[in-house]
């Protein structure tokens, strides 16, 4: 497959402002005829031929301007048509098989209804188009139908006509009134129910909300419904962004790709970003699809009104959008807990991404599948680049930025250097160093020592950023860091500053007066680096008991952590960490975190989390899995026994509070499990008897899933009686609900059962399992790959398991099926005897015949 270039951008030759669709619908057959008013582009290079993009198309008819033309060919998947003038009608007709497409690109079955899944280039599978974002048409679509099979028809905009055929079809027609690219097209068919409400915009447009469930999902998207208004208000609020339509429909599907889609006025979803209530949803799934509904309305403006000039681009759009949705997440709930939240997501998923053989900047130079680039590097740091401009220019002026970005760029498709000049010129920022963050891979390392002077202290910073695939050669970058310094000896807490450090080396005095100056650096996370600093033990300690900034409280306890379990990999000698290698200085933070009546439990619960495996991975040239699982684990039992009582004591406190949903109630929920997680560690048998009466009790009228799955996760990777009952109790109470089921997959491939692996070998023969379903499939193997004691079983067991889930999955739905090489990609970082085993399933993999272009892309670079 071809390596496409961001250089080779050219305009489309050809504009294509009307497009009208006419779909005769059948979950077997659809027939689609396409009428498309087309004009030469006076942007473009001039040409006569018309290239529509297809993906295993074929054209029934042809018509110029009312004629059958004859004259097409077929380029590859692409139909050409020629065209003698510079304006015509070009009408084409189609046929497709919506039960057979496995893919869930294009126009698909599940479950009965028709949807479309068209982002990034789905709608070359329903019509021949010029596919790609710079095209803006607008849209009038016809669907007809037998009302039986499918009595709602949605599409973008509004309703303007329906009615009914002949032999029990009906109609409907809805027109889009706002240009759009093919991308955000949507059509939904089915037997659906609604629930209605509406929301008066800031200028006093009424609103139709309606969000579409199949019947068995009826009654579960009240929450979904609250946060689509909140995020309709609070865009209103804090970015200044109206919504600009009649109608405003959610339709959710069980059988979908990605997390959702921002089609413009009909929003399509995956079931487990819509459904939830407290017998089925945790607060995690809670607070996931508060999250989910806000970021894809977010792109109404963010994506929709400005979308983007070229896939590369796609950062313009999902940076910022989840800068977006993190923010208003941020002012719905617990600010500090969730930028804390949203730190630990990156730092797991994306700097490793940044330092593996996928690296790519925010804005990719190539690609050959852009599905692949869907990716944590593109979401999660495009939305720190953000934020850093935000940082920079302070939420007022950043304000300004965007409100000119928006006005100036309204109803265009644009760029990532459209978005940074709007900044410059809106927010006063001066952005011209700072535009490596878009061109560069990698994550900057940041070197912090600090010497006392004379009244103070000097800081003195350096910035190295590893060499990346492609990219040899790094230049340093702008990072804004906000600072402080503490005084340790009298516990005095300085002012917070912002520092920005924009060369490779950069010394600064702060003045200080006490004796025992402490850095806080980093502060809020306020730059995507990694901090090397050298603090010793009771300067963290200190941080971790006393920052002012939850963030930097948050830090140090991770760093206390990770140098002590660091040491134990490494088989340092212990002292260094102090006594019993640090461990027990660990011990004393999370006895004051446990007793300290300034935080709440949700905050409490960030800092109980112990670095994850692959984050402690990630700070090791190359590691080893297993001796990072088993110090882990250690420390987990040696903190477990030592504070028995305090954890018991946690859980009996926090299993008093009620079953709500505010903060209290959340926060209960999640120290409570937390502290099984250190019980099982230190005490099993007590943890299993904690365990199966929290599952118990979740199971009484008004209990949360929260509880129970939190209950059963814990005793998931326990050897007790307790296990086998309470897991077929769990899954005869839920087996109407697949939701509810991937849970019950997940925590069995999640659970520290030393046969987790062997556990998940046999789960992937149960009845209900499936790789035609992604949720199912992420549901067993995601879970699986993220158990990485048992995903990187000496043996290399779980390397092939994997392997033989993309090879599998990879004819039926590429997409999905790519997701799960990147996991194998990271063996030049694991010690070389599993790295063999993981390299070999790559090759595996690579040998397959008939690839797709996905799974080549991300194999090839892999091993590249
Ligand atoms: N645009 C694809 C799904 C999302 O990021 O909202
Ligand atoms: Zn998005």
């Amino acid at each position: 497959p071809p390596m496409i270039l961001r250089e080779d951008y050219r305009p489309f030759g050809w504009l294509v402002p009307n497009v009208r669709l006419d779909f005769t619908l059948g979950l077997a057959e659809t027939t689609v005829r396409a009428d498309l008013q087309v004009a030469r582009n006076p942007a473009a290079d001039s040409t006569p031929v018309l290239r529509l993009n297809g993906d295993g198309l074929n054209p029934l008819e042809v018509l110029v301007d009312g004629a059958v033309m004859n004259s097409w060919v077929m380029e590859g998947p692409d139909l050409l048509v020629t065209l003698p003038d510079d304006a015509h009608t070009v009408t084409i007709t189609t046929r497709i098989d919506p039960a057979a497409n496995s893919q869930l690109m294009g126009l698909y079955a599940s479950g009965g209804m028709l949807c479309t899944q068209c982002e990034a280039e789905g709608f070359r599978r329903i019509t021949f188009f010029p596919d790609r974002p710079d095209v803006l048409s607008t849209y009038r679509v016809r669907m007809t139908g037998p009302r039986a099979d499918f009595p709602v028809l949605l599409s973008n905009g509004d309703l303007v006509g329906s009615g009914d055929g002949a032999d029990g079809t009906h109609w409907a027609e809805w027109h889009d009134p706002w240009p759009k690219p093919s991308y955000l097209f949507a059509l939904v068919a089915g037997d659906l129910m609604v629930q209605r409400d509406s929301f008066t915009t800031m200028n006093g447009r009424e609103v139709d909300l309606g969000i579409y469930v199949r019947a068995e999902d009826e009654g579960r998207t009240d929450h979904a419904m609250q946060s689509l208004k909140r995020s309709m208000k609070w865009d209103e609020e804090v970015f200044g962004r109206e919504y600009d339509l009649g109608i405003f429909n959610i339709v959710a599907v069980s059988d979908f790709n990605m997390g959702a889609m921002e089609n413009k006025g009909l929003n399509v979803f995956n079931t487990k970003y819509v459904l939830a209530d407290p017998d089925t949803a945790t607060d995690g799934d809670y607070d996931a699809v508060e999250g989910v509904i806000a970021h894809e309305y977010f792109h109404n403006w963010s994506g929709n009104r400005i979308t983007c000039r070229d896939w590369f681009q796609l950062s313009l759009k999902e940076g910022f959008t989840v800068l977006r949705d993190q923010l208003f997440s941020q002012d719905m709930g617990s600010a500090p807990v969730k930028r804390i939240e949203d730190v630990r997501v990156l730092r797991s998923v994306q700097f490793p991404e940044d330092s593996g053989p996928l690296s790519h900047p925010i804005r990719p130079d190539s690609f050959r599948e852009i599905s692949n680039f869907y990716t944590a590097t593109v979401y999660n740091k495009g939305a720190e680049v953000i934020r850093m401009m935000r940082t920079m220019a302070g939420p007022e002026r950043f304000r300004a930025g965007c409100d000119l970005y928006f006005q100036r760029h309204d109803g265009e498709a644009a760029t990532c250097e459209d978005f940074v000049r709007a900044m410059e010129d809106g927010a006063g920022l001066d952005l011209r160093q700072f535009r490596r963050w878009y061109s560069q891979a990698g994550t900057p390392q940041v070197r912090v020592a600090v010497a006392s002077v004379e009244g103070g202290v000097e800081l003195t910073l350096s910035q190295t950023t590893p060499a990346t695939p492609g990219q040899e050669g790094k230049q340093a970058v702008p990072i804004p860091l906000k600072l402080a310094l503490h005084d340790r000896a009298t516990g005095t807490l300085g002012e917070e500053t912002l520092l920005m450090l924009t060369g490779a080396e950069q010394r600064v005095t702060l003045p200080h007066d006490g004796d025992a100056p402490v850095l806080s650096v980093n502060r809020g996370f306020s730059a995507p680096v990694v901090i090397r600093r050298d603090l010793a033990p009771d300067d963290l300690v200190f941080l971790a008991a006393r920052d002012d900034d939850p963030f930097a409280r948050y830090e140090a306890m991770q760093d206390l952590v990770v140098g002590h379990l660091l040491s134990a990999v490494r088989g340092e000698a212990p002292e260094k960490w102090g006594a019993e290698g640090g461990r027990a200085a660990i011990r004393d933070v999370l006895a004051t975190v446990l007793a300290d009546d300034g935080i709440d439990d949700l905050m409490r619960g960030e800092l109980l989390i112990l670095p994850g495996e692959t984050y402690l991975a990630e700070q090791l040239p190359v590691a080893d899995p297993g001796r990072i699982h088993t110090a882990r684990e250690a420390l987990k039992g040696w903190l477990g026994q030592a504070l028995e009582g305090e954890f018991l004591a946690l859980h009996h406190r926090a299993s008093r509070v009620g079953n709500g949903f505010d903060a209290e109630a959340k926060g209960a929920r999640k120290v409570k499990t937390q502290a099984l997680v250190f019980l099982a560690a230190g005490n099993p048998g007590l943890a299993a008897e904690l365990a199966t009466a929290q599952y118990d009790a979740s199971c009484e009228p008004g209990g949360t899933m929260t509880d129970r799955q939190g209950g059963l996760l814990v005793l998931a990777g326990l050897d007790s009686p307790a296990r086998t009952a309470r897991l077929l109790d769990f899954y005869n109470r839920h087996q109407d609900n697949p939701l509810v089921i991937d849970k019950w997959f997940s925590l069995q491939a999640q659970s520290l059962h030393r046969n987790a692996l062997a556990h998940v070998q046999a789960l992937a023969q149960h009845p209900d399992f499936t790789l035609r379903n992604p949720n199912r499939a992420r549901s067993l193997f995601m879970a699986f790959v993220g158990n990485a004691n048992a995903f990187h079983a000496p043996g290399g067991e779980g390397y092939r398991m994997i392997a033989d889930t993309v090879l599998a999955l990879d004819p039926l739905n590429p997409q999905t099926a790519a997701r799960f090489v990147p996991p194998l990609g990271r063996w030049r970082r694991i010690e070389p005897g599993r790295a063999a085993l993981m390299r070999e399933q790559l090759e595996r993999i690579a040998a397959a015949p008939r690839l797709s272009r996905d799974t080549f892309e991300q194999v090839s670079r892999s091993l590249g």
